[in-house]
């Protein structure tokens, strides 16, 4: 389907919300067929936008791509355990406290909780995570990988990567990473992922990976004191986009990364995580709960430590900070 007749047929009716816009008319305006408007339509209505059709009036938009169909996701995945098993919930707190629910009750690997809007998203160190309803990808993974505990830090790595990658399949845009959770455009955060863990003694039990995704926010859904410094999918794009297939997109990355990683280890992963990696060999500040501490970002470990050279020459291992570039 030609993305440009869509674009404008998305334009049309956004631009007269409410309003009903006859086939006849949507074919002058964009110079095509009334059959290529239908079947533009269809193809809309299938990505999850509500389309209604008056006969002797045309069409109307109700609203843009709604829920996320679970079966829009497993449908036509060709993935062997990430996503084969999904949990989805319209309104929950927190993905991340599902699938810790989930873990515990015996959940298998690849299972993933979708929500459409989170109350009480999470963020590290407590932070909150602003989640609003519809508009965003709120996720949460539960992988139970046999590595060593403390090698647990490099699937936050690793996830980052799938989702650079995803969102680029899907988009065309292609965000960055800032260690160790951040993905920007423009500078602007896009995303965040949150890597919790169960363990007992010095064994993991489950791995959860929650990930959030600014899809089709607009600038005004974001509380005032984060406007500066997120964007969306859409904001950089101009377009709507169909979550579930991002979300398809991501889960094919993430299997694939994540057999990579326990076939090979993490050296195949960090190549990739360096070469979309926006902070390296850039002077950053990294705000420790210890301090701040100024330097240049050389580079990350095997491990998927930052290694940060300060102004006497010395490197430190960073093993959880905000970087400020
Ligand atoms: C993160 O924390 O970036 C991890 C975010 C993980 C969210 C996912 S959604 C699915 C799963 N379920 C959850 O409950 N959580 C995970 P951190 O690096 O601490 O960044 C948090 C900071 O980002 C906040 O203090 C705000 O400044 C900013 N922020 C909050 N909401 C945002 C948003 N939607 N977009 C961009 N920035 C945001």
């Amino acid at each position: 389907m030609s993305s440009d007749l869509r674009k404008r047929l998305l334009e049309a009716f956004t631009s007269r919300p409410d309003q009903y816009i006859s086939g006849q008319e949507l074919a002058n305006v964009l110079g095509c067929s009334r059959t290529a408007i239908w079947k533009h339509i269809e193809e809309l209505r299938k990505d999850g936008f509500a389309l209604e059709a008056v006969r002797k009036k045309g069409y109307r938009i109700l609203n843009g791509p709604k829920k996320i169909i679970p079966d829009e996701i497993r449908f036509g995945l060709k993935t062997k355990s990430i996503g084969r098993s999904i949990y989805y919930e319209e309104t929950v707190e927190s993905t991340q406290k599902i699938a810790h629910k989930l873990s515990i009750e015996g959940a298998e690997n690849g299972t993933l909780v979708v929500a459409e809007e989170q109350l009480g998203g999470k963020g590290r160190l407590n932070r909150q995570w602003h989640s609003p309803k519809f508009k965003g990808i709120w996720m949460s993974l539960l992988l139970r990988p046999n590595i060593p505990l403390m090698h647990a830090p490099q699937l936050t790595l690793l996830t980052a990567v799938a989702v650079v990658q995803g969102i680029e399949e899907i988009t065309g845009v292609q965000a960055q990473i800032k260690w160790p959770n951040d993905l920007l455009i423009n500078g602007k955060k896009v995303t965040g992922i949150l890597t919790e863990m169960q363990a007992e003694s010095d064994r993991i039990q489950s791995v959860i990976i929650g990930i959030g995704i600014n899809v089709n926010q607009e600038l005004g859904d974001y509380p005032e004191d984060i406007q500066s410094i997120a964007t969306s999918l859409a904001i950089e794009t101009k377009e709507i986009w169909n979550r579930a297939q991002i979300i398809q997109a991501i889960l094919m990355q993430i299997e694939k990364l994540y057999t990579l990683f326990l076939e090979n280890g993490f050296y195949p992963i960090k190549l990739l995580w360096e070469s979309y990696a926006v902070s390296i060999g850039k002077k950053v500040t990294a705000r420790t709960l210890a301090g701040n501490m100024q330097g240049i970002a050389l580079g990350i470990t095997d491990d998927g430590v930052l290694l940060l050279k300060d102004e006497n020459g010395e490197t430190h291992h960073i093993y959880s900070a905000d970087i400020l570039i």
